[in-house]
């Protein structure tokens, strides 16, 4: 019956009309705290601060804070609470309020953070009973009005930036005992707890709520700013939208088959990072929080109600970003980010949550997916095609049939017999394997991972302690407890070559479903009241002995991830960096994984979303972002797959996949002109791949996304601000990748006229001098590429099977000249797979180059690699007076060099320099 529903739920999905069904998840409405919470609207902030308590302790300001009914005389205290104010280095502050005396423990995530937050200097400048004013060491203020409670972060010029309560939307629900129904003689009920309390139901499923109500929230304003942006995953536009006339956004990791378009709806991914920009300054708010969480936005510059009625009383347009943020459960604890450019406020951020970590080179490069390559002479065939049709390709993927009936850590022993030979066919051309993972475990007797898990009591129990059992791919299945630091290491081992037949260094991993996904669930994941793990502690016994599912569900992906990477370390005593993909995702995925969009259509619209997406994931952290290019569902024509792989070779994860039930298209499939542009796209990908290696190694030292929208280095302009169609390569590359149907023309534009920016096109070299948009013919071949002009870009042209194959290849050096006739960049090179560049064994250099002379220099010099590659070819583009002469000197020799004038004679050649880049060099130019 299931397989029938499914079946036809995904024939729907393929030929049919493409929709989420909407009431397998919950409005603000339908969950209990969100509606409870957004119906409050308090005139005054019941929450006050005792200022006679204010202490400062290290780093940290901590003091009482009370609740109290405002109608009795005297006022009565209704809870007591405590708030801690620290001092964060390089600009921020963190706020933590909870009960002074909490019933049970209230859940802090643990993964998020990469380590515990270095402080900073926390000063009391003043304090009296109606102001506490404290201050960091950056000159950055903090005001608390103490009744009714307000905190005020003010920059360092004095001005208000962040305040916290300003709407007075603070609250931390009390946790409770259950009341016992107080009656009168006739029967009649007095005293009750509000309905809701101790137990929800949505659609089939009870939610017992075994510790009542336990909800927080918080509204956070940004004065200023003109847009908000963050909070992934949703399919919507970069910059947030004002909710008030719909619903809040949502951040639940969920597996929502078919989602759609411009939605605030919750998909895989739920980081909770938001960011406020406006012209006096870029700042953000981290909420440290992995409950189900809902985000109310009203940008005050919005043409609604809103905005029309504070034009009413302003006379003008009110530039300002409220928010506000409800989660189900959990200590409130927010970090503000005082910015105050884009790239401060991301950069303390990733200090907060980690970058990414180096990935290994292959991983950059493109990837083949489908679910499913049936068979090892499928994969051998597709990996041929690559060849065959002259196509790069790094990985070929696969999905979960190659498991013995989904039992992961299993191969099917007839269609998979010899997996350690497919992955040396792959290796012996530089390719790799990756195959699929997933959380949950198939409860079939023999299974050795079920035996075990169950022996060693290692999955997620029910409500009433019994291990869970939901429904998932394999049928009846039940869920490791990753949150177990047992499971973990076991979860790990299981990664060993030994007890993963077939794999080798050269197999990475693929972890779907890690929302957790769960077909038969609330809203196709885990009850809110299965019981996860809890460290013991003395004392804490019954209900205080475990973690609900509704504490963490948003990180449960997370400890997931952590373990495959923990996993992939070991096996090989930590000798190779892993590859890891996953679907679900929150703050801090980045140090272990990979994500792209889920489950999409091919669809224009899903291509266009890919864009705005991605830069949303990106500055939150995840980067290492890319969407399933041709679309998961549904089948591409010829257009749209050229179009999705022109704009995936620029997207920082690059692979194919699509559904197993639509009809095969690997490239060659299509017609002869189709193959010919998506080599072409591949060969883009492969002739930059250095590029973006450079650009991953400069994000691990600077926390700053590789994929960037236009506002991180061009904020002050503002037509940027909603800009999603176009996004940057670090910060020397502009792409506008055609996302629409039958266009022959797009628009452009091209930031930063009042710094003179000149922007090439990487296809003509021809120089546009930034003046907003331009109008770029697109027929089918054309992507628009831009090189920001003062950079340098390494290339490698010759391009071959696989990234391997090509690492000792030479460089071909694009400079791009600025105004001044100067430009520069860097390169970055290693092995493209160990960790021995934490022992020195690499090249990060700077290329350099003015009117008299080029360089290349070692930024850090005491870091080298042997590698093989030279300068075979630079190209100097904007050239306005042509060097007569140019000699290379390296070590002792000096050499003459060939040079020739191309185009408009602004686009010089230096041809075969012949340069090692294994050492420093210099060429210098006579005119
Ligand atoms: O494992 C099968 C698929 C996978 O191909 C896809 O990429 C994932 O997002 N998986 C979801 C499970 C179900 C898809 C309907």
């Amino acid at each position: 019956m299931k397989t029938l529903c499914c079946l036809l739920v995904g024939i729907l999905a393929i030929y049919g009309s493409f929709a989420v069904d909407r009431n397998n998840f919950k409005t603000c409405e339908q969950s209990g705290f969100c509606k409870r919470l957004r119906a409050q609207k308090p005139e005054k902030s019941q929450y006050s601060l005792d200022p006679k308590t204010v202490a400062v302790q290290g780093n940290t300001l901590v003091a009482n804070v009370v609740t109290v009914d405002r109608e009795t005389q005297p006022p009565k205290v209704l809870h007591k609470y405590v708030l801690k104010l620290s001092a964060i280095k390089d600009g921020t502050f963190r706020v933590e309020i909870n009960e002074a005396e909490p019933l049970y423990p209230r859940y802090v995530p643990q993964l998020a953070l990469v380590s515990a937050p270095v402080t900073d200097k926390l000063e009391l400048v003043s304090s009296d009973d109606t102001k506490v004013i404290a201050a960091n060491s950056q000159g950055h203020r903090v005001v608390i009005t103490v009744d009714p409670l307000k905190i005020e972060f003010l920059d360092k010029s004095g001005e208000s930036a962040v305040v916290l309560n300003e709407n007075n939307q603070l609250f931390v629900e009390p946790l409770r005992k259950r009341k016992e129904a107080v009656e009168d003689e006739t029967g009649q009920i007095l005293e009750e707890d509000e309905e809701g309390t101790w137990g929800e139901t949505f659609k089939s499923h009870h939610d017992s709520k075994p510790r009542g109500n336990e909800a927080i929230s918080l509204d956070v304003s940004f004065p200023d700013a003109d847009q908000a942006y963050g909070i992934p995953e949703h399919s919507d536009k970069v910059n947030l939208a004002t909710t008030t006339s719909g619903e809040p956004y949502r951040l639940y990791n969920l597996d929502v088959f078919e989602y759609e378009l411009d939605s605030r709806m919750a998909i895989y991914a739920a980081i909770p990072v938001m960011y406020a920009h406006g012209s006096k300054r870029s700042v953000g708010v981290f909420w440290h929080n992995s409950a189900e969480t809902w985000v109310d936005v009203v940008n005050y510059a919005d043409s609604n109600v809103v905005s029309s009625l504070v034009n009413l009383v302003t006379g003008g347009q009110k530039r300002k970003v409220d928010a506000r943020f409800m989660s189900e459960s959990g200590v409130l604890d927010v970090f503000v980010l005082m910015g105050d450019k884009p790239k401060d406020v991301l950069r303390q951020y990733t200090a907060l949550t980690g970058a990414v970590p180096l990935p290994p080179k292959f991983s950059l490069a493109y990837h083949q997916s489908r679910w499913n390559y049936v068979d090892e002479n499928d994969v051998a065939s597709v990996d041929e095609g690559f060849d065959t049709h002259d196509i790069p390709a790094d990985a070929i993927w696969l999905d979960i049939e190659y498991t013995n009936g989904k039992k992961y850590f299993t191969w099917d022993a007839e269609k998979f017999q010899h997996p350690a030979e497919m992955v040396s066919n792959l290796t012996a051309k530089g390719r790799k394997l990756v195959v699929i993972i997933d959380p949950h475990i198939k409860r079939e007797a023999g299974y050795f991972l079920h035996e075990d898990a169950t022996e060693k009591g290692y999955y997620v129990k029910n409500k009433d302690g019994k291990d869970y059992d939901g429904w998932c791919w394999p049928g009846s299945s039940s869920y490791l407890d990753f949150m177990d630091p047992r499971v973990r290491e076991y979860y790990a081992s299981l990664y060993r070559y030994e007890n993963f037949a077939g794999t080798s260094k050269d197999v990475h991993i693929w972890n779907d479903m890690n929302e957790p996904s769960v077909f038969n669930g609330p809203e196709v994941t885990m009850l809110k009241d299965n019981r996860h793990y809890k460290s013991p502690e003395p004392g804490q016994e019954g209900i205080s002995s475990f973690w609900e599912h509704r504490h963490i569900h948003n990180e449960y992906g997370l400890f997931h991830i952590s373990a495959t990477h923990k996993g992939m370390l070991e096996r090989d005593d930590k000798k190779y960096r892993p590859f890891i993909l996953t679907r679900s995702g929150f703050a801090g995925a980045q140090r272990y994984a990979a994500i792209w969009t889920g489950d999409n259509s091919a669809e224009w619209g899903f291509l266009a979303a890919s864009v705005p997406m991605c830069l949303s994931l990106a500055i939150a952290g995840m980067s290492f972002c890319g969407s399933d290019v041709g679309g998961f569902f549904k089948y591409p024509d010829s257009e749209l797959m050229t179009r999705w792989y022109q704009a995936g070779a620029y997207q920082p994860f690059f692979r194919a996949h699509s559904h197993i039930e639509t009809k095969r298209r690997e490239p060659w499939l299509y017609d002869a002109q189709t193959l010919s542009l998506i080599r072409d796209a591949n060969r883009r990908r492969y002739a930059l791949l250095d590029f973006w290696y450079t650009l991953f190694f400069e994000q691990t030292r600077d926390g700053l996304p590789v994929f960037r929208p236009l506002f991180v280095e061009y904020g002050d302009e503002s037509e940027v601000l909603t800009i999603d169609n176009q996004h940057l390569l670090g910060d020397k590359m502009l792409v506008r990748p055609v996302l629409e149907k039958g266009v022959s023309s797009v628009q452009v534009y091209l930031p930063g006229a009042r710094t003179r920016t000149v922007w090439y096109d990487v296809d003509t070299y021809q120089a546009y001098p930034a003046d907003g948009y331009i109008t770029v013919d697109t027929p089918i071949s054309k992507i628009p590429v831009y090189q920001r002009g003062g950079s340098i870009i390494p290339r490698k042209e010759r391009v071959r099977r696989s990234s391997a194959l090509m690492a000792h290849d030479p460089y071909t050096l694009v400079v791009a000249l600025d105004a001044n006739n100067t430009a520069t960049g860097t390169l970055y090179i290693d092995d493209g797979e160990t960790y021995d560049y934490k022992n020195n064994k690499y090249i990060y250099a700077k290329l350099e180059y003015t009117q008299e002379r080029m360089t290349y220099t070692y930024i850090d010099e005491s870091a080298t690699y042997p590698t093989g590659s030279w300068v075979e070819r630079i190209v100097v583009a904007g050239i306005k007076t042509a060097p007569r002469s140019a000699k290379l000197l390296q070590g002792d020799s000096t050499t003459s060099l060939l040079m020739t004038l191309h185009k408009g004679n602004d686009v010089l050649v230096i041809r075969k320099p012949a340069a090692n880049m294994a050492k420093p060099w210099k060429i210098t130019f006579s005119y």
